[in-house]
């Protein structure tokens, strides 16, 4: 990826510089992936990570190769991590150092051993303020607040895809000659899409509204372009990236015993929320706008529904009781 490719980069060589580092994590990590029944690195850690969830070896191979990247960068003051309970902290860097790095360094833990899509997401803040060395809680930020976002998807090929405000850009990694090259520039979603994109097992522990809005997608109307397909990976990245660029809705809502979903706000949903919104598309709580939920604390779970601003909007109205019965 070259500057000039980055045009909305120039105006901030230290944001291109961290960029391309994130490229290095997407290019270690594919040459892993590519090998990974090769390599041992299947299967489980044994340990049980914060959110509760069995550590998978690549979970922990991602997580550190993030680490390893960017300890020597000296671009960050702050990274965390869905897999760590506590951010790691780089005071020798501060306060030349403007950036946060928050990162799901492997989503779609489910797929590691069986060679379906993958992906790594990431979110990037500055401090609150310059007077003093950031710490935990100044990495708890609104989603609005983010200065880049994107993620890394471990498909067929592997693509690199952010925002810096000014548009959606993907670039491919090219094997051949170890380097990301544009191949999607300024995307924009659909208003309407044909596809779902939700755990449907999880349908009776569904509030209402969800429940009417997925069965109004299954009925029949030519007008509306239902029913939609359903299409689920168990990889929100992949899942997410097909919807920016066909369209549709991927949906992980509240559910009645567990009414903040299960997806992280900062991790996950804040920095999917800010890539979708720049390409014309829609992020919500079902409520609220998921880039404007004041953060409590760092491994806050939201419930998500994202993707075309038309679909979106619609199952907003369903979950909010104002289209009862579908
Ligand atoms: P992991 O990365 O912990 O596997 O979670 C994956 C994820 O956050 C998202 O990528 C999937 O869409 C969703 O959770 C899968 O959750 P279910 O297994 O409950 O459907």
């Amino acid at each position: 990826m070259t500057q000039k490719q980055a045009p909305d980069l120039v105006a901030s060589r230290e944001l291109f510089s961290l960029l391309s580092h994130v490229g290095l994590v997407g290019k270690i990590l594919a040459q892993d992936l590519r090998r990974a029944g090769l390599i041992h690195v299947r299967g489980t850690t044994g340990e049980v990570n914060i959110q509760g969830e069995t550590v998978k070896k690549l979970d922990e191979v991602a997580n550190q190769t993030f680490l390893k990247v960017f300890d020597q960068s000296g671009l960050l003051c702050a990274l965390a991590s869905e897999e760590m309970e506590k951010p790691v902290l780089f005071p020798e860097n501060w306060p030349q150092a403007k950036y946060m790095l928050l990162i799901d360094p492997l989503d779609g833990s489910s797929n590691t051993d069986c060679n379906m899509p993958l992906g790594a997401i990431f979110s990037v803040v500055k401090p609150a303020s310059n007077d003093r060395m950031p710490t935990e809680h100044d990495l708890a930020r609104k989603g609005s607040e983010q200065v880049a976002a994107g993620y890394l998807l471990f498909g067929a090929s592997t693509m690199l895809v952010y925002t810096v405000g000014q548009g959606v850009h993907g670039f491919t990694l090219d094997p051949g000659i170890g380097e990301f090259l544009q191949s999607h520039e300024l995307v924009r979603i659909p208003m309407h899409g044909k596809v779902y994109s939700a755990n449907e097992g999880n349908y009776h522990k569904w509030a209402t509204g969800a429940r009417q809005y997925v069965d109004y997608l299954k009925i029949s109307d030519t007008a509306t372009g239902r029913p939609y397909s359903g299409r689920y990976s168990g990889c929100l990245v992949a899942d997410v990236h097909r919807i920016l660029l066909d369209g549709g809705i991927y949906l992980y809502p509240a559910e009645q015993k567990k009414p903040e979903g299960k997806l992280r706000l900062l991790y996950e949903a804040n920095p999917l929320a800010w890539v979708v919104e720049q390409a014309g598309g829609r992020a919500s709580t079902g409520i609220q706008r998921i880039m404007d939920v004041e953060p409590k604390q760092l491994h806050q779970r939201v419930p998500l529904l994202i993707g075309s601003a038309g679909d979106v909007s619609d199952a907003e109205e369903f979950i909010q009781g104002k289209r009862p019965g579908g």
